[in-house]
């Protein structure tokens, strides 16, 4: 099903914007997955196309992160795919020649804050009902070295110890202080605000711009093509651990008691 991410190119500015629609809350599936990475490709090898603005189409929420549903209860084959298809979504993401603003219009918890993590400027909805952060020790799950390296990259290493740690989620305004997000805005002049960072960052030379980003990113995305099979196999192995499968379990059971 090719539906989950709405794409529009504006030809005459360059700038494209994904929009994530997957509802209820835009969870991350191996299906999202592998629809973001085609979309995003086929971006960035279209020459009319210099920036992305990523954002959602779902009130509320940008992106709720990984689907737990994918880490549960599944073969290892099934664990092995879906690992795969994260990792490139970030390689990607991390790597591509275009310039990529996250316009965060909701909550934007582990796999979510990673996608705004990885984009070249974020700017948030200052809702303080949204937050964001790499929550993961809070569901008994380490986040991976990339996802770390990310965001050390972002806030770094003193904040990322703390935060990661405790498995903080952020409300917007902590998330602009500790320098998580660059900037907040009124959720109704979020569009507006990406589209003027976007036209700010296009004015340089493409190929300064990128180089730049290169060297600057370089060293985090050597690491992960370099062990990116041993990653994988952490992962299984993690993953598939009984007393993982239970606290993920219990997080899902968490989750649907406290709609009541
Ligand atoms: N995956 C699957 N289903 C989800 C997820 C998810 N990440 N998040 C929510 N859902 C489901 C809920 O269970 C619920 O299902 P149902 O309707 O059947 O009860 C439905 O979506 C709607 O959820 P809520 O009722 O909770 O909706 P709210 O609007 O109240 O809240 C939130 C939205 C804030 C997004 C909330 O759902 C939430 O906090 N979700 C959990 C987010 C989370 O913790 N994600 C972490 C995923 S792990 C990850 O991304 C990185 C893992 C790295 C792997 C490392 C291993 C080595």
């Amino acid at each position: 099903s090719n539906n989950k991410i709405l794409v529009e190119l504006d030809e005459s500015a360059g700038v494209a914007t994904m929009k994530f629609k997957s509802p209820p809350v835009n969870s991350l599936s191996l299906d999202f997955l592998t629809e973001f990475c085609i979309s995003l490709e086929k971006l960035e090898n279209d020459r009319a196309c210099r920036g992305v603005i990523l954002t959602s189409a779902v009130p509320k929420i940008f992106s709720s992160g990984l689907d737990i549903t994918e880490m549960c209860g599944k073969s290892t084959e099934h664990y092995a795919e879906f690992w795969r298809a994260v990792q490139e979504m970030w390689l990607r993401l991390y790597s591509s020649n275009m310039v990529t603003v996250a316009a965060v219009n909701g909550s934007s918890p582990a796999g979510g804050c990673l996608i705004a993590l990885t984009c070249d400027y974020r700017i948030m909805a200052e809702n303080p009902k949204f937050s964001i952060g790499l929550n993961e020790a809070q569901l008994g799950i380490v986040a991976p070295f990339w996802f770390k390296d990310t965001f050390v990259n972002v806030v770094g290493h003193r904040v990322a110890e703390s935060s990661l740690q405790l498995g903080s989620l952020h409300p917007a305004p902590e998330a602009h202080r500790i320098g998580l997000v660059d900037e907040l805005v009124p959720e109704e002049k979020l569009k507006d605000r990406a589209t003027a960072v976007m036209q700010q960052w296009l004015a340089l030379p493409d190929h300064a711009r990128q180089l730049t980003k290169t060297m600057m990113r370089k060293a985090v995305l050597d690491r992960l093509v370099a062990h990116r099979e041993e990653d994988v196999q952490n992962f299984i192995s993690f993953i598939s651990k009984e007393s993982i499968q239970k606290s993920l379990r219990m997080y899902m059971e968490m989750l649907k008691k406290k709609k009541g």
